[in-house]
């Protein structure tokens, strides 16, 4: 097997003069305006601009120059998944051949209208640029430019019943290709939650893409979730199964150490990790910390959901 070739990439620099030069059409949603043109159809853009929602933050660290992007390769060579390995610098290269089409996601549970996606049946979505800090609960973070579509979307698309209090995701389940999913120590599938409030908040993305290309198998193609104000192992790769449930669910954190990782991981600089500090973190491609930011920076847009909530003992 071979690291991935250069030229098969999208280097940062091709990135942002193709990002200057649509801005300087007028053009944020960069990719999903090449798409759309490919095809000969028009697509609605948006502006997103989540990357800077915090001028009233404490010590105001969050514009775009001070949180440049980490760069493709950092993004793509430096990953959790432990369906693969736990050693990060090990997953690219063992799933490079992980097969992600053909690909379907079963949306179901509480639904009025419960369907099974083909992955082309979401290019329908509003596809649109997202940057986002990703913080994992290790302490460390990237800046990164997704492109996806909000769950919110997909989910009023299906029609939750009254009674959905919960989404619960589930990851692939295919051990043969999956050489991690043949641990014990784990319960594959991987399984993640959210409170249908959270799913349904404008910030929770699904993911297909980053850098303007199509999610590689170790980004978790060819979909995932992306919840930016949570420690990044709520952000679920590779999902094929969707539910509404009533019951909030059991993660695969949750049921491997219940003491160490519980449902809501919001991001909160206040909290540490029974075993670390979790008010500073490393920021992939830099040397030196920064200070953890509650909310990871999102507070803005998500506080408001936690307003009844003792944010010292939920974690
Ligand atoms: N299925 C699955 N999803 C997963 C993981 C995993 O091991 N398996 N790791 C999580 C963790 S701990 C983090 S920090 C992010 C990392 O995403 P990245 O590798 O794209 O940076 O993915 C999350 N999603
Ligand atoms: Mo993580």
């Amino acid at each position: 097997m071979q690291p991935i070739k250069s030229s098969e990439i999208t280097s940062e620099q091709q990135y942002y003069s193709r990002r200057d030069f649509l801005k300087s059409l007028g053009i944020v949603s960069t990719s999903a305006m090449i798409l759309a043109a490919c095809r000969g159809q028009s697509t609605q853009t948006k502006v997103i601009s989540t990357q800077v929602s915090a001028e009233n933050l404490p010590g105001g660290t969050s514009t775009v120059e001070s949180d440049p992007l980490t760069s493709f390769e950092a993004i793509t060579n430096y990953n959790n998944y432990y369906e693969f390995s736990i050693n990060k610098e090990a997953v690219a290269r063992l799933a490079e051949d992980f097969p992600t089409s053909p690909w379907q996601v079963e949306v179901g549970g509480l639904v009025n209208k419960p369907k099974t996606f083909d992955i082309d049946d979401f290019k329908k979505f509003s596809i649109q640029e997202r940057i986002y800090r990703l913080r994992c609960v290790e302490a460390w973070s990237m800046v990164i430019p997704w492109m996806g579509f909000p769950l919110a979307e997909l989910l009023n698309a299906v029609e939750p019943t009254s009674n959905a209090k919960y989404v619960r995701f589930e990851t692939i389940y295919d051990p043969d290709e999956m050489p991690g999913q043949r641990d014990p120590w784990y319960q594959w599938p991987y399984i993640e939650g959210l409170r249908l409030d959270e799913a349904m908040n404008d910030l929770t993305l699904m993911a297909t893409g980053l850098y303007g290309k199509d999610l590689l198998p170790q980004s978790g193609a060819p979909i995932r979730l992306v919840v930016p104000w949570k420690y990044g192992f709520k952000s679920i790769k590779a999902i094929v199964k969707i539910d509404l449930v009533e019951e909030m669910p059991t993660s695969l954190w949750m049921a491997a150490a219940p003491s160490e990782y519980g449902f809501y991981a919001n991001v909160n600089p206040e909290v540490s990790h029974p075993r670390w500090s979790q008010a500073s973190e490393r920021r992939i491609g830099e040397s030196g910390r920064r200070k953890t930011l509650m909310f990871n920076g999102y507070g803005e847009e998500v506080a408001q959901m936690y307003s009844d909530m003792d944010l010292s003992v939920n974690f």
